[in-house]
């Protein structure tokens, strides 16, 4: 099996930039999954993140199983709770809610979806997760209880990353939250990618191809595109082709 994550070290090595397209379940029916994987494949997408807030797991092995037949890329779970958990993708970002300070996304769910993940080959790559203040309540807050971190607090934020590489968190992810008014400031991403030496993550509330660049520009390996793909998918089909977008697929 690919490992997906010395890929993403690679990539960081090479100065190779990855996007992700995330894909909630609970917003997707599944035989929309067909037609999606079309776009997905004509996109400059390197990853593909299924996962949301508060989705129960219903249909969430079929649309992996769908996806896998109808594109090449990889698979990560991003998972709002151990019921979000599929052997059928390639991994699964372990999740640590580093802003909050609710034990259940420190540590409890994690201990719960042990038994679950011992029964499957993922490739489970532990990251720490920091949610970022955006203009309004988004669905992580609601659901974890917890507060983002100031978006003014670039030091605090940095220092968090730092201490989730410390603890081993072997990605940070900064996040504005899903559909967020505004996104993760730039001067926060160069602060945050300036201190950690583990690729970094941004997503939330991106909606363009020049807030893509942006986000790479000021130090982030990895950006995530929920919402603006999945209310538009059309969204890659402009030009993306001149952009430090990757062009060559992990
Ligand atoms: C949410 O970071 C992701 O967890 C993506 O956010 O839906 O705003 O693109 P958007």
């Amino acid at each position: 099996m690919r490992n997906l994550y010395l890929q993403i070290l690679e990539a960081k090595a090479r100065g190779q930039k990855l996007l992700a397209i995330l894909l909630d379940p609970d917003k997707l029916a599944v035989d929309s999954i067909s037609d999606l994987a079309i776009k997905i494949n004509q996109s400059p997408a390197t990853h593909i993140l299924v996962g949301g807030s508060s989705f129960e797991g219903s249909h969430l092995a079929e649309i992996v199983i769908l996806l896998k037949q109808k594109t090449t890329l990889p698979i990560l779970l991003f998972p709002g709770n151990p019921s979000q958990i599929t052997a059928e993708a390639d991994g699964i970002l372990f999740l640590q809610l580093l802003s909050g300070r609710n034990p259940d996304y420190l540590i409890e769910h994690q201990i719960d979806a042990v038994p679950i993940l011992e029964k499957t080959n993922l490739e489970i790559i532990s990251t720490g997760y920091i949610l970022i203040e955006s203009g309004s309540e988004t669905a992580v807050e609601l659901v974890t209880q917890t507060k983002p971190l100031d978006r003014n607090n670039f030091d605090y934020v940095a220092q968090t990353a730092k201490a989730g590489e410390y603890v081993g968190n072997k990605l940070i992810y900064l996040e504005a939250g899903s559909g967020a008014q505004q996104a993760v400031p730039l001067a926060m991403i160069a602060k945050v990618a300036e201190r950690i030496s583990v690729p970094l993550i941004v997503g939330g509330g991106i909606r363009s191809k020049a807030g893509v660049e942006e986000a790479f520009t000021a130090g982030a390996d990895i950006v995530v595109i929920g919402t603006a793909f999945e209310n538009d998918s059309a969204f890659f089909e402009n030009d993306w082709s001149t952009s430090q977008i990757p062009n060559s697929k992990c």
